[in-house]
């Protein structure tokens, strides 16, 4: 595999440190030959992400908080002056507050879930709108996405229907892009150690159960993610928008 985005640019939003899945696909994106656009939220992350776009080649790296439309407005701007078109964007962006993932889905608070919707779901209303005036030449959006949007998963909770949330508008956004060839789609990811799980309740056993009784009887990697999102954003996904692409070893589709 090698150039498979060559003279493409690609917005990823979500990069946060190196176990992010945001900075495999932006690491597998440069293999491709991609130009790379990363953003980060907020200035604890600052220095994390640019260190990290100068070690991947980045041509820019850019403050972005998706609950903030002028920040949104301004990313479009920055992106329309350079590199003017993006052919690809990835969204893999989420938050709930960490007490909401703890307690029972019941005791959600109205602050709760519309945080978790707004950061976690809306943002990929607004990116899309604030990227697609740039996706001149088509191109495809990716989100992220888990397990928990379609089953019950311990401790996912609020997070689980802002991830039902997610899809329902990947397939919307995918229905009202597609006349400007513009591909939205989700990959739902196997359970991954990153910064996201970490603290996470049982975590470590979450990961051996799947393990277990997936076909594949291991993890993901986020190498495999990252592959699944070159496919997505290269020509080779050309006639693929408004799916969710499972790269779990196989898990979600077993019962008993
Ligand atoms: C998260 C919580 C509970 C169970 C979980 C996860 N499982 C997996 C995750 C089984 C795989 C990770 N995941 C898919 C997420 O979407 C995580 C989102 C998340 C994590 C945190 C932790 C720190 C915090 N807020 C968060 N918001 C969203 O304060």
């Amino acid at each position: 595999m090698s150039n498979l985005l060559e003279g493409k640019s690609a917005l990823i939003l979500g990069v946060a440190n190196k176990w992010s899945l945001a900075y495999a696909i932006a690491e597998a994106f440069r293999r491709e030959g991609a130009c790379l656009y990363l953003t980060y939220q907020g200035d604890r992350q600052r220095e994390t992400v640019e260190t990290i776009g100068a070690e991947l080649g980045a041509s820019r790296v850019m403050a972005c908080d998706v609950s903030k439309d002028h920040e949104l407005e301004a990313l479009t701007q920055t992106l329309r002056s350079a590199p003017g078109r993006i052919d690809a964007v990835v969204h893999s962006i989420a938050f709930a507050n960490r007490e909401d993932l703890a307690r029972p889905f019941l005791e959600t608070s109205r602050a709760g879930y519309q945080l978790a919707n707004d950061v976690s779901a809306y943002s990929l209303v607004a990116v899309a709108r604030a990227c697609a005036p740039l996706m001149t030449a088509g191109g495809s959006i990716t989100t992220l996405s888990y397990l928990g949007s379609v089953r019950v998963v311990q401790n996912y909770n609020v997070m689980g229907v802002a991830k039902a949330a997610l899809e329902a508008a990947m397939r919307y956004l995918a229905s009202d892009l597609g006349p400007r060839n513009i591909r939205v789609n989700a990959i739902s990811a196997g359970p991954i150690k990153t910064a996201s799980a970490r603290g996470i309740k049982d975590f470590s056993s979450i990961l051996d159960y799947v393990a277990q009784r997936a076909p594949l009887r291991r993890n993901t990697d986020p190498a495999e993610v990252a592959d699944a999102a070159v496919f997505l954003a290269s020509d080779l996904g050309r006639g693929v928008t408004g799916n969710v692409i499972y790269v779990d070893a196989g898990f979600q589709i077993m019962g008993v």
